[in-house]
């Protein structure tokens, strides 16, 4: 089996430092926390900008500031958010892929979001994936509901998409798809062949469905914007805290773990030097 990627999601555009006191927030505190997961084994930070109060922001400039301090710590591969916050327009959420990340994420469909709606209009989708197609920013596809990987085939029938492409498996947002084995068995056999693939469990499903992703061949997500805790409970006291524990389970599982190297090849991403 080929080596795992492990996906570090520091802050994400909802939790809040009340309810997770370690969230990295300032772009000093996200660096540095992207390269301690580095150094634990993650390859790639999903990157969310917030201003000093906090508040999610998808405004390039603070992006640029992480993406340097990030650069200046460790060669990880950074993939900035086009999803931002519920609520943000597209216009807001697509001007970070001005910066040339290596990669960002890109939302396959609207879904129910805890008590608000993640809008997600196929107009806005196709203007993204050209967007980043004319950057050469390679996407990672968001997938939090089936009916989403079937809008990611209709666009690889079409030709609008081609191999190698990576989706990420969002299971167990309230609204959307649940976290559960069965959901990700499913999806998994729903994936266009040959495409490669991350799970990202929400909350309690984010421990059970990375062990399966590491079993079955897939690749891992953790991190606070998914899962503030460690166990039942317990608070974890660092995003690297999580991505130790799944090099742990890889490494008991023989699944070797991905330099950033690596995963840029899985990932069609062009191979770079260390910042
Ligand atoms: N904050 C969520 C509404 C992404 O980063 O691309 C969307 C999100 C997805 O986090
Ligand atoms: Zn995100």
């Amino acid at each position: 089996m080929g080596p795992l990627i492990i996906t570090a999601a520091l802050t994400g555009a909802e939790v809040t430092r009340a309810q997770q006191p370690a969230l990295p927030v300032t772009p000093e505190e996200i660096a540095t926390a992207a390269a301690a997961c580095a150094a634990a084994g993650a390859s790639i930070v999903h990157v969310h900008a917030r201003l000093a109060d906090g508040t999610s922001t998808q405004e390039p400039a603070v992006y640029a500031e992480i993406i340097r301090l990030i650069r200046d710590r460790c060669d990880v591969i950074v993939q900035l958010s086009t999803g931002g916050a519920v609520g943000m327009t597209a216009a807001e959420r697509i001007a970070p892929v001005a910066l040339l990340p290596e990669m960002a994420t890109l939302s396959m469909g609207s879904v129910n979001f805890g008590d608000d709606v993640f809008l997600n209009l196929p107009g806005d989708m196709a203007a993204f994936l050209a967007e980043m197609q004319a950057a050469g920013v390679v996407p990672e596809y968001e997938i939090f509901d089936a009916g989403m990987l079937h809008s990611l085939q209709r666009w690889l029938r079409r030709g609008l998409v081609a191999l190698p492409l990576h989706v990420d498996l969002v299971l167990g947002v309230p609204g959307a798809m649940a976290g559960t084995p069965e959901s990700l068995m499913f999806l998994r056999s729903q994936l266009p062949p040959g495409a490669s693939w991350t799970v990202a469990g929400i909350g309690a499903a984010q421990l059970p469905l990375a062990t399966m992703a590491i079993v079955l061949g897939g690749h891992v997500r953790v991190g606070f914007e998914d899962n503030i805790y460690y166990r039942r409970g317990e608070l974890a006291v660092s995003n690297a805290q999580m991505v130790d524990r799944i090099v742990r389970l890889a490494q008991e599982l023989d699944r070797p773990i991905a330099t950033p190297t690596q995963a840029r090849a899985i990932l069609g991403i062009p191979p770079r030097g260390c910042a």
